[in-house]
């Protein structure tokens, strides 16, 4: 079997996603994710221009190979453009492989460990009340596990609403404001006022998105701790892997890191250093399948926990990509669980499905998700950045 084409194709049902569509000689195909926010383009480019002509020829079955070949084979190696371009073809690879197999790649990958995968759902809201609003929304949907976060009094929520997005996917820029005080006084109100309200048996989470230096940190975990959350998400910037040691030292609440990580070697010292309780890297830039696997069973040998990225920003390829390897590890922790834009489910056919607070995806050779390359098409591609956050005295802070 020979890979004879290498679509790349780009569509915007809401938000834009880049796709790889790799296409044998014998008909069979594979589709792959490789969105990167707010710089999609860049990927794009790598995939036409030099990753897709490489692979005319090549043997798909050969995923280790040529991951390899990839990886090794640009001589400057890693990086978010890099990487998520080779996750895509990673992913499209195993889609590939479980249809000639005529097998879903979860049980290519080692077959279950378990039936469904438990998903924890964003609870955002502008005031408390709003908060507790979502979050009775999401456990009457069956959820146990919520994301909960809200505006800081006297500054707008630092994650991106719906009209935010309205304006993002019309290029705007959006600059917000932001403080790590106000924020660390908030925190433990919010979560004291949800235990109140919704008892002791939901798991919070919460995700800082790298606003705090490790201190900050320290002292926020310690604040909540007795909430007893889940864990807490990228609480200091991924450049300080060392500030973990310091929060390590300060606190038992679990601590969750790995979106911002590429690479087995990127994560390694988070695992044997035991810096972290769950490891959440994102399929689509981490390496794909294959990486992911791999990381997966390093974690494993220290007792920490999978929790891959799951966002708004991936499509439901990336998204089945996660709940593939959730059912096939043995140390699954939890899946981030997002739900998409109608338009959305226009473009992709199947993917994975969320019930009463688990996921599971359908029992179909590969992944189980397709492409509709004709209502792709409607969607043209919009230039979109992320938002800026600035403090006080005006100086960019970690959006
Ligand atoms: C999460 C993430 C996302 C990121 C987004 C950036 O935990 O889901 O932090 O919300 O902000 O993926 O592109
Ligand atoms: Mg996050």
């Amino acid at each position: 079997m020979k890979i004879e084409e290498v679509k790349v194709i780009v569509t915007c049902p809401g938000r834009n996603y880049v796709l790889v569509k790799i296409v044998t000689d014998k008909g069979i195909y594979g589709v792959g994710e490789a969105t990167l926010n707010g710089r999609e383009l860049a990927v794009a480019k790598v995939l036409q221009e030099y990753v897709g002509p490489y692979l005319i020829g090549k043997d798909p079955n050969n995923i280790e190979d040529i991951w390899q070949e990839l990886f090794r084979g640009t001589y400057w190696r890693g990086g978010p453009v890099l990487m998520t371009a080779l996750s895509g073809v990673d992913m499209a690879l195993w889609d590939i492989k479980g249809k000639i197999a005529n097998l879903p790649v979860y049980s290519l990958l080692g077959g279950k460990t378990r039936n469904k995968v438990r998903a924890y759902l964003h609870c955002s809201g502008e005031s408390f009340e709003e908060t507790l609003k979502k979050c009775e929304k999401a456990i009457k949907n069956g959820c146990t596990a919520l994301r909960v976060t809200t505006g800081t009094p006297g500054y707008p929520d630092a994650e991106a609403s719906a009209e935010d997005m309205k304006r993002l996917m019309k290029s705007e820029k959006i600059t917000k404001l932001w403080e790590p005080a106000p924020y660390m006084q908030m925190l433990p109100k919010l979560l004291k006022y949800l235990r109140q309200e919704l008892g002791e048996e939901i798991d919070l989470i919460i995700d800082v998105h790298s606003r705090l230096n490790p201190i900050q940190a320290c002292r926020l975990a310690k604040d909540i701790e007795k909430y007893k959350p889940f864990f807490i998400e990228d609480p200091i910037r991924p450049e300080f892997k060392d500030g973990l040691r310091l929060l390590r030292s300060h606190t038992t609440v679990p601590i969750a890191v790995g979106e911002h990580y590429f690479t087995k070697w990127n994560c390694l010292s988070l695992i044997s250093e035991h810096l972290i309780d769950f490891l959440r890297i994102d399929v689509s830039h981490a390496g794909g399948i294959t990486e992911s696997k791999k990381i997966a069973a390093i974690a494993e040998a220290y007792s920490i926990d999978m929790a891959f990225h799951g966002p708004l920003d991936m499509s439901p390829i990336g998204h089945a990509a996660n709940v593939h390897l959730d059912m096939s590890i043995p140390n699954f922790g939890i899946q981030e669980w997002v739900f998409h834009d109608p338009k959305v489910h226009e473009v992709f056919r199947g993917g994975p499905e969320y019930y009463n607070g688990y996921l599971t995806v359908p029992d179909e050779p590969g992944l189980g998700v397709d492409i509709d390359e004709k209502a792709a098409k409607k969607y043209k591609y919009k230039r979109s950045y992320l938002p800026t956050l600035r403090r006080e005295d005006g100086s960019v802070w970690e959006w």
